[in-house]
């Protein structure tokens, strides 16, 4: 990049955290609101407890990623998600409990050496967990800053040894209508799905969660694998994966089938480019009053800026 100035990971670690600091500053700028997650909390607690890959939590952190704001409260990101398959409001943290997230496979497919199912549990342990510090913003304007725990999305990408032929991964989350009442919902067009290039798959920024606030993912974040593109709008970061296919067709997306005119396949943030609908300048993070101007590339330009070059004719911030 050309532009040298302050980047806002550059700033010391101490400026991002002390989350028990920031948690009875909120708890007292929040009142009611900081109660939200009370009664769901205990219940969460217990389902991470009984994790079969508990004991690798909470992982080690990679200082390569900070944070230029606090990290946000686990109440409240954990009762606030965009979870479609559990409905279309954000307070779907109860209804998501109801998903199996054990015995679960994931299928990786397509254009690799060889086709394989992988049972989660070994999944994971096959893979180096560590804790990362990442910023999300949602297509809505609100963000969040949390610590997940995962492994990079190239060491799936390795393990699965795609063919030369392979330009894109595609990501598929569960069916089953049974438990997810969205999915009973036949207008939205289910699985959801989402797709980067193999050349985003293999950025470093790429990260495969599995984790979050140093435990196993709540089932509302995503369980028991679910993707973290932080230069990207929050829908491409696709939850509760079971299918990761390596294609030489451009995924077309959840969102992109529903909305063309809205949704794109790129989707990096850039605060010039407005939604059809609002403005993307600025930013609100999630259980505060606080505002941000939101970042090219969410900030984390310096990773990902270099995988756009030469395309710049396609519609890469929507
Ligand atoms: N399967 C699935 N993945 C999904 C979504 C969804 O509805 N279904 N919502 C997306 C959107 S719009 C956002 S902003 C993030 C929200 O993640 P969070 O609820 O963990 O904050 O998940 C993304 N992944
Ligand atoms: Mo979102």
């Amino acid at each position: 990049m050309l532009i040298k100035r302050p980047r806002g990971w550059e700033l010391p670690e101490s400026a991002a955290t002390p989350e028990r600091v920031w948690l009875s500053r909120r708890s007292l700028m929040l009142g009611g609101a900081g109660l939200i997650g009370a009664a769901a909390l205990p219940r969460l607690a217990r389902a991470q407890a009984g994790d079969p890959t508990v004991d690798l939590y909470p992982a080690a952190r990679n200082d390569g990623f900070v944070l230029d704001r606090p990290v946000t409260e686990e109440s409240i990101a954990a009762n606030y998600n965009n979870f479609y398959e559990f409905g279309s409001s954000k307070r779907v943290a109860a209804a998501a409990q109801a998903l199996p997230t054990r015995p679960w496979t994931v299928v990786v497919d397509g254009m690799v050496e060889q086709e394989r199912t992988l049972a989660i549990d070994d999944l994971i342990r096959a893979m180096t967990l560590e804790e990362r510090l990442y910023r999300l913003r949602c297509v809505e304007t609100w963000a969040m800053a949390v610590p997940w725990t995962g492994f990079p999305l190239a060491d799936l990408v390795a393990m699965a040894r795609p063919l030369s032929s392979a330009r894109y991964v595609r990501f598929e989350t569960f069916t089953n209508p049974d438990v997810a009442s969205g999915q009973r919902q036949s207008w939205y067009p289910w699985p959801y799905v989402e797709g980067v290039t193999i050349e985003e798959a293999t950025n470093e920024l790429a990260f495969l969660v599995t984790g979050i606030y140093g435990k196993p993912l709540a089932n509302q974040f995503g369980a028991p694998l679910r993707l973290a593109l932080p230069w990207k709008y929050g829908f491409k970061s696709i939850k509760s994966i079971v299918r990761v296919t390596f294609t030489d067709e451009r995924p077309v997306s959840f969102w992109e089938e529903l909305a063309p005119q809205e949704y794109g396949f790129w989707a990096n943030v850039n605060p010039d480019v407005p939604h059809r609908r609002w403005s993307q300048a600025r930013e609100k993070m999630l259980g505060t009053d606080e505002e941000f101007p939101t970042q090219l590339f969410n900030g984390y330009g310096e990773w990902v800026a270099g995988l756009y070059a030469g395309l710049e004719d396609e519609p890469l911030y929507m």
